[in-house]
């Protein structure tokens, strides 16, 4: 029996604009405009900004806890322009690290906050604004991400769905069944993992035995790429080319973005504690806003005037965005039971009337009187 070669793959792993802000054009031909590399280096000041504020806001008592996105804004910012761009509504199903893809695509700023101050209205997503909630759950919601396009897929809409999610989620069972459904059902969906070398304290050289997270995507049968996460022009062409691929295709698409958590996994955590400075130093210098705004300075795009303008302006669009988000009313005590169940059984009913009283023992009709 001659032996025969069953299989055989190779991973492209594409860079366009590189840590000294130098852009390979060819690479980019009917990616990223100049004008469009602005626009997103603004929106990542933005978001970086807004971490900053969080980061306080949780530290002076304000919120709970918030996981900075602070290093990771290229990888969302790109494919999440890529979808804008495409003008179609395509669904957005993320973890908590992209939130300049939402931004991006009509998420109420305040509505991220609202979520990490405990408020389930940051959870209400407007009516016509195509993202889920953002999913605390590991890995879970690649597989709501299959449902979105399953539905798209079966009304011939042309969407897709584009779902986030880290290193540290590729370990779990339901992002190996979301990649499995979605390939078996030819489902329009692009995972989009964000491999930030660290699940919170966990290193990425022990989550997993497989040499890259993109070739997990090849066991499934999609087409896989890694792109350097901290290039808005490789996620921008990129996350395009797979929009187009998957929808065309009708098939699942696999990114795995290489990038870094500048900050700690979220404000609970100290990553100093298990983390090299080395290493972080090392990819401070690849920071995304850095290499943007070189490239932007090297073609005259940019200058001190307008960093000075855009850092004044993110800060007030964000201060704005702090005082709607504190500035909403109190919730009221029925709401848990308006908006958390389609009907009330005969015991919910009961709860919902003797919440108000002293003890279960009172009669509900006693209610105004405990108050
Ligand atoms: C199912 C589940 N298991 C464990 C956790 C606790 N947890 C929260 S974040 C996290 C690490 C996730 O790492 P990764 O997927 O790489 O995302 P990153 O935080 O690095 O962006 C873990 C284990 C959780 N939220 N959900
Ligand atoms: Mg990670």
């Amino acid at each position: 029996m001659p032996k025969k070669t069953a299989y055989q793959a190779k991973i492209e792993h594409i860079q366009i604009l590189d840590e000294q802000g130098k852009l390979d054009a060819a690479l980019n031909k009917g990616g990223l405009g100049d004008e469009d590399a602005v626009f997103l280096y603004e929106q990542m000041t933005v978001s970086r900004t807004y971490d900053e504020i969080a980061f306080k806001l949780q530290r002076s008592g304000r919120m709970g806890t918030y996981p900075q996105n602070k290093g990771q804004e290229a990888g969302p910012g790109g494919i999440g322009l890529a979808v804008l761009h495409r003008g179609k509504k395509d669904w957005l199903v993320p973890c908590y690290r992209e939130n300049l893809a939402l931004f991006l695509n009509g998420l109420p700023m305040e509505k991220i906050l609202l979520h990490w101050m405990g408020d389930e209205r940051g959870n209400q997503i407007p009516e016509g604004v195509h993202i889920l909630p953002i999913s605390i759950p590991i890995g879970t919601h690649p597989l709501h991400a299959c449902g979105l396009a399953f539905a798209e897929k079966y009304r011939k809409t042309g969407r897709a769905a584009v779902t986030f999610f880290g290193d540290g989620a590729t370990s779990e069972g339901d992002f190996h069944e979301a990649c499995n459904f979605a390939s078996a059902m030819k489902l329009p969906v692009v995972f989009f993992c964000q491999n930030n070398f660290w699940a919170i304290s966990v290193p990425r050289a022990i989550q997993t035995g497989s040499e890259t997270i993109a070739q997990k995507g090849l066991a499934y049968g999609m087409p896989c790429f890694q792109i350097d996460g901290n290039d808005i022009f490789a996620s921008y062409k990129v996350g395009k080319d797979a929009l187009e691929l998957a929808v065309e295709e009708s098939r699942p698409v696999f990114i795995e973005a290489i990038t870094y958590r500048l900050g700690d996994h979220t404000t609970a955590d100290d990553a100093r504690r298990y983390r090299d400075s080395a290493e972080l130093e090392s990819w401070q210098k690849k920071d995304p806003l850095i290499r943007t705004r070189k490239y932007l300075e090297s073609k005259k795009l940019w200058n001190d005037k307008k960093q000075a303008d855009l850092e004044a302006r993110a800060k007030k669009l964000t201060e704005e965005v702090v005082r709607k988000a504190e500035g909403i009313e109190k919730p009221g005590i029925d709401d848990i039971f308006d908006y958390t169940f389609a009907e009330l059984n005969d015991e919910l009913r009961t709860q919902k009337r003797t919440l108000r009283t002293a003890s279960l023992a009172q009669h509900p009709e006693q209610e105004r009187l405990s108050r």
